[in-house]
């Protein structure tokens, strides 16, 4: 498990460096961070850290010698693996101070693939983050790797190998570096193929190491922009390809704290990571596939296998916030159904509240909320409304805040001494903030017992008010307005100013705040800017926790509490809720949007980044506001994105205050358009629907880069702004202004058009594909067979319509597909559920049921598409009967065989063509 070696061979490699010819030492590119950002680095600035040396105009940290950990004891098997004691080498050399003197790291063996390293204090207990993950209770018995520690006495560092191949997929570079308030860890990484982390907007799926590029991790509210900004959540875990068979591995970081990540070359051009957090321990989890789709089936398994949506969330959901009135509403659904757009959920924003309050609605805009509530229904149109976390400190009139302050269920200042001597008597002790309501607000503690309840039950006393069918929670990061500012931008103008403003201590100006405090939307600099005070009490119960440590999690914990509160009111039925604020484990209980974006061509494009970035955190339903959220779009691009976003997972049109309309229905030719490509959406959901169904049970991808189904492919490596669902149907979108071709990457295989059925291309090729305004290019790949179902105006109507199956040939004439159905939003079980596998096989088309034939009495196949049929049968029967001639077409020109046939998916199916 642990190799015995000593630490000579990288002393002398490092000796080696320094003597051969003058050049750098290699290490030089680990920069050393400072607070402010790198544009101070001076000597002088660098002179202040004795972590920290200045060589040839850099300032770099120090090396493993004089920087890092010394071995200080022989391995102890613990059973489960092993751990060693680790001593500071020299006290002296710091960052910020206060550094851990004795450490401990451990190995802890889970699945033969998945591995635990932690990196604690021996001296103190430190945070370590509670959200509780699934861990087996014994481990396997055939590790694919080992751990590399020194002997007793050497310089600590630590080595992560893949046995199979000898990859060396974790190598510690440079000193550790453990600080009360500063962790910092580098490791050489096995290529340059680096992909996830977040929240942050990346341009491109595969990262960028030149120039060197940081970005921060840590829950904020921060609009999608082009830049390195954190954003609404907290994901610190990134995969590897190690080597061109597509070997690959994946970490996660499992800490809660503000943090940053840095990618970069060293000198001799190595790829190399930089994994610094201000908080808690160092606490990894190793993940070796080794294929990247079995890398992001074994992470999921551990963090919660996504919650299955029920079908209709599958739908089109129409949005904005700004339709100000039911009437705004009833317009933009009279344009939908005048132009028969497919459409299963219309999303209410803040402006249905009344002075933005949660659980209340607007008496004078809104006062027939619940007859239009009752109009939706009546369509099987679906409700989903907006609540933000914090409510409003009126405690006299306002029952949601009396009650809550019954519970208990706000966050109190850390220290009652703490507490603004301005605050208002009733607020208490808890942390006041403002929002979006005129007045100042209170936070919920959702981590907590009794807000849980809370909560709850103001969700229960609300839904007898409105008829909600879905909750939508925003601001979760959590949001404060004006945090440190003379007051925030929305403050009354007639009220004195004020705001929320954070005292001077180590938690609120902890050292090294993050790059944080430098991008985006900054204006206090500093990490509580746009959010509430870090010197927050959170408990969970048992525990206290500051806000500091928990922050990240708080989006996390409301959209628990929330789906809680749903199962309470709709026993038995699978809940949505769509939250803005993530964290590794959401996706078991939340969907997700990605956040305020503008109605920009390269945010269109960086959408199919975020959707693949959340594919990777275990959150597969996702999407980006279709057509932009800030700014208006012009025709061309709204119908682009309306295309591009038919094949979100969560496919939503949402806008936002102050802007025109832009659902479908106001341009005729979007308005078509929409029509045309929602219905081939809701065509394909049968195929979506089995594909949330395994993600759900297996924790499998829905939507897939295409490395994920070709990892040995260099050249689907590279490829974002193409995508899969499953392993079947792709997807090519316009992606740029004015485009009418684009030019599409066809891995491996047969590639045939999807609707069309002729042959596209056979890859691996590059063709550049006609794609005027009123097409998408689709594809489905030889091998594969999509069950689909006729469209209709919504999935209630869509759902009993007749099946048909697209059955795509490969090179050897076989295709291979699956069917899962049940009532649709009802709590997935096997007994309620019918399973069929698919395949075709020497010329016949046969299913097998595996269970839950009553649960599909009805329901028909109808129509079967064969894509790449050579010629035209002479004969064919169906479960033995023979079909005449007039029951099939077989088109020459694009070799499609159609066959109309009427047999129950409740019975075998048995097509034989000769
Ligand atoms: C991994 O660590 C062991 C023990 O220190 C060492 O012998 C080995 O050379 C290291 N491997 C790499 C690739 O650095
Ligand atoms: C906050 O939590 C800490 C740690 O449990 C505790 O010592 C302190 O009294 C709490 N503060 C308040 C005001 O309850
Ligand atoms: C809704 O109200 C806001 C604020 O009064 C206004 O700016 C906006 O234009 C209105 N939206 C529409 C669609 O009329
Ligand atoms: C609103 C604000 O102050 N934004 C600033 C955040 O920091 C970056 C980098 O220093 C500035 O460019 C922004 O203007």
């Amino acid at each position: 498990m642990h190799g015995g070696q000593t630490a000579l061979a990288l002393l002398l490699m490092l000796a080696a460096g320094t003597l051969v010819g003058g050049q750098q030492t290699k290490l030089q590119a680990i920069e050393c961070p400072f607070p402010e950002g790198q544009s101070v680095a001076s000597e002088e600035e660098c002179g202040k850290y004795t972590a920290c040396e200045w060589t040839d105009g850099r300032c770099h940290m120090v090396d493993n010698v004089a920087g890092g950990y010394v071995v200080d004891s022989e391995p102890e098997d613990t059973g489960r693996g092993f751990k060693v004691s680790l001593r500071k080498s020299d006290p002296s050399v710091t960052m910020f101070g206060h550094d851990e003197s004795n450490l401990i790291f451990e190995v802890i063996h889970h699945e033969d693939y998945h591995l635990q390293i932690k990196i604690y204090s021996a001296d103190e207990s430190r945070y370590e983050v509670p959200v509780p993950l699934n861990l087996p209770e014994s481990p396997g018995s055939e590790p694919k790797y080992s751990v590399g520690v020194p002997a007793l006495g050497d310089h600590f560092r630590f080595n992560v190998t893949r046995s199979s191949t000898g990859n060396t997929l974790f190598r510690t570079a440079g000193p550790l570096t453990f600080e009360d308030q500063f962790i910092q860890i580098h490791t050489w990484l096995a290529s340059s193929y680096l992909y996830g982390f977040g929240e942050n907007t990346h341009l491109s799926y595969k990262h960028q190491f030149e120039p060197r590029s940081t970005f921060p991790i840590f829950a904020r509210d921060q609009p999608v922009g082009t830049d390195a900004m954190n954003e609404y959540g907290h994901h610190p875990y990134y995969m590897v390809m190690e080597d061109d068979q597509g070997n690959s591995h994946s970490v996660l970081l499992y800490n809660s704290n503000a943090m940053e990540y840095s990618t970069f070359l060293l000198d001799d051009g190595t790829p190399t990571l930089t994994l610094r957090t201000i908080g808690g321990i160092l606490d990894f989890h190793f993940f070796l596939g080794p294929t990247p789709e079995e890398v992001n089936v074994q992470y999921v398994n551990m963090v919660g296998n996504p919650a299955f949506p029920p079908y209709w969330a599958l739908g089109f959901h129409l949005s904005r916030w700004g339709y100000n009135s039911t009437e705004g509403v009833r317009a933009a659904r009279e344009r939908m159904k005048a132009m028969n757009i497919p459409q299963d959920v219309q999303t209410l924003d803040i402006d249905y509240m009344e002075r933005q309050r949660d659980f209340t609605y607007d008496p004078t805009h809104w006062g027939d909320l619940p007859a239009l509530v009752e109009e939706l229904h009546n369509d099987n149109v679906k409700l989903t409304i907006i609540l933000d976390p914090a409510v409003v400190i009126d405690f006299d009139d306002y029952q949601p805040s009396i009650r809550g302050k019954e519970a208990d269920a706000f966050i109190k200042w850390s220290s009652l001494s703490l507490v603004p001597e301005d605050q208002e008597p009733a607020a208490d002790d808890y942390m006041v903030g403002y929002v979006w309501p005129d007045t100042k607000t209170v936070f919920p503690d959702f981590l907590k017992p009794e807000t849980q309840e809370w909560w709850s039950n103001e969700i229960k006393l609300f839904h007898e008010v409105i008829k909600f069918d879905s909750l939508w929670i925003d601001m979760n990061e959590p949001a404060n307005f004006g945090t440190n500012l003379d007051k925030p931008f929305n403050w009354p103008p007639d009220k004195e100013p004020w705001s929320l403003k954070c005292p001077d201590d180590k938690w609120n100006n902890p050292p090294y705040p993050t790059k944080m405090v430098r991008v985006g939307d900054n204006q206090s600099k500093r990490i509580t800017d746009h959010t509430i005070c870090m010197t927050g009490n959170q408990t969970d119960g048992t525990s206290t926790f500051l806000h500091y440590d928990v922050h990240s999690l708080y989006g996390w914990s409301e959209t628990v509490a929330t789906h809680k509160a749903l199962l309470e009111l709709f026993p038995g039925t699978r809940p949505v809720v769509l939250s803005r604020s993530t964290f590794p484990g959401s996706g078991q209980y939340a969907i997700h949007w990605l956040g305020d974006n503008t109605a920009d061509w390269t945010h269109m494009k960086m959408s199919i980044v975020g959707m693949f970035d959340f594919t990777m955190f275990g959150i597969p339903m996702v999407g980006a506001d279709v057509c932009g959220f800030f700014s208006e779009p012009d025709m061309e691009m709204c119908a682009r994105w309306m295309q591009l976003g038919a094949f979100y997972p969560f496919s939503r049109n949402h806008n936002t205050m102050g802007t025109g309309d832009q659902d479908p229905g106001m341009w005729p030719e979007v308005a078509e358009i929409s029509r045309y490509i929602l219905g081939v959406r809701y065509r394909y959901l049968p195929y979506l629907y089995a594909l949330f169904h395994r993600a759900h049970m297996h924790g499998a991808t829905v939507v897939k880069p295409l490395l994920n189904v070709f990892p040995d492919d260099l050249v689907a490596r590279d490829v974002d702004d193409q995508f899969l669902w499953g392993n079947g149907l792709m997807v090519a979108p316009v992606l740029k202004q004015g485009a009418v071709s684009r030019d599409v990457y066809f891995p491996q295989g047969k590639w045939y058009n999807l609707l069309e059925g002729s042959l596209a291309a056979t890859g691996p090729a590059t063709h550049s594909i006609d794609a005027p305004l009123e097409v998408i290019p689709l594809y489905v790949r030889g091998g594969v067979i999509l069950p689909f179902q006729e469209p209709s105006i919504n999935t209630v109507d869509s759902r009993q319509n007749p099946f048909g199956l697209t059955v795509a040939l490969d090179a050897s004439g076989e295709a291979f597909g699956e069917i899962f159905w049940d009532s649709g939003d009802g709590e997935h079980s096997m007994g309620e559920s019918y399973m069929c596998k698919l395949q075709y096989v020497g010329n016949e088309l046969t299913s097998f049921i595996k269970h839950g034939e009553d649960v599909v009495v009805g329901l028909k196949f109808e129509v079967i598409s064969i894509y790449g049929a050579s010629s035209n049968p002479t004969a064919i029967t169906v479960n033995g009967a023979s079909l005449s001639e007039s029951d099939w077409t077989f088109s020459e020109d694009v070799e499609v065989l159609t066959i109309r046939l009427s047999a129950h998916l409740g019975e075998p199916l048995s097509v034989v063509i000769s």
